[in-house]
């Protein structure tokens, strides 16, 4: 595994090496809450990846409405999904559980956080080529309520290179550290189940351009952001979350929790435990 660098949005800026041993790449991920990890992953291990997520892709429009949602929904709009989203993967592609990608992130899982870490969610999501969407700013612990604290922590591993331009992954050093924002609904759309964190100041993003083989971790507290994807090519990621077992790996996907939420009314919430009692 070798250094990390990264750009910020105004240049580019390097951060520590991720060579680093498991403690100081714990130390790394408490303080910035996130994590390059460069050839985490060889070329074999992305290709076995790609075979198993491109078929379920291609069959999007097949799998169930709450499993295979659209990420960048606009109320009205025809046409195919702009940023497509499939929650636990794992239960249509059970190979998944079994690729060299799952039992690498899960050793990585247990270098960060412990040895009683366990799969407890995944999901994949596809910007195709020229998209509108971005994944705007939000933590992941939106999706959840903040009555149980996930515990986890999140690999983002994309399918093929990904730069700026491609929707790369953003994320905002420290902000794990200032607890649950506000967040509503991506547009005021009651249907969506995208989440939108309030008064995000993305000056000190730092965007993470990786090649094939990176993983990036990072804690449910942590903003993060993907612009959409302005190249020709299709841009793949699969996330898979360990944590504690039993603490969160029953409750549902996040793509059905903001489903939920989107009924309770409002356009701005501070999840909350009753929030999370109505999802589960
Ligand atoms: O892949 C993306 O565009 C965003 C991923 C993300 O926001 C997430 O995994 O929570």
């Amino acid at each position: 595994m070798s250094a990390g660098t990264v750009g910020n949005r105004g240049g580019s800026r390097s951060l520590e090496s991720t060579s680093a041993s498991p403690s100081r790449r714990a130390d790394i991920l408490r303080r910035d809450g996130f994590l390059v990890i460069r050839d985490a992953l060889r070329p074999a291990d992305v290709a076995e990846l790609r075979g198993l997520l491109l078929p379920l892709f291609a069959r999007f429009a097949t799998l169930p409405a709450h499993v295979a949602v659209d990420l960048g929904s606009t109320p009205g709009a025809l046409g195919p999904p702009d940023i497509p989203e499939i929650n636990r993967a794992v239960r249509f592609a059970p190979q998944l559980r079994r690729s060299a990608a799952f039992a690498a992130c899960r050793m990585l899982a247990r270098e960060l956080l412990g040895s009683r870490t366990w799969y407890t969610f995944d999901h994949a999501i596809a910007k195709p080529p020229h998209n509108r969407g971005a994944t705007d700013w939000h933590q992941d612990q939106a999706y959840r309520g903040n009555g149980i604290p996930m515990g986890t922590v999140h690999f983002w591993i994309p399918l093929q290179d990904v730069a700026l331009e491609g929707g790369c992954m953003e994320f905002i050093p420290g902000s794990h550290r200032g607890g649950l924002r506000m967040h509503r609904r991506r547009g005021g759309d009651p249907h969506t189940g995208a989440l939108v964190a309030a008064g995000v100041c993305s000056e000190t993003a730092v965007a993470c351009p990786v090649a094939a083989g990176s993983v990036l971790a990072h804690l449910p507290l942590t903003l993060h952001y993907t612009e959409p994807n302005r190249t020709a090519v299709h841009r793949y990621a699969w996330i898979v979350h360990f944590g504690p077992r039993g603490r969160i790996g029953l409750l549902p996907s996040s793509g059905i929790a903001a489903r939920l939420f989107g009924s309770l009314g409002g356009s701005w919430f501070a999840p909350s435990p009753w929030h999370r009692r109505a999802s589960g």
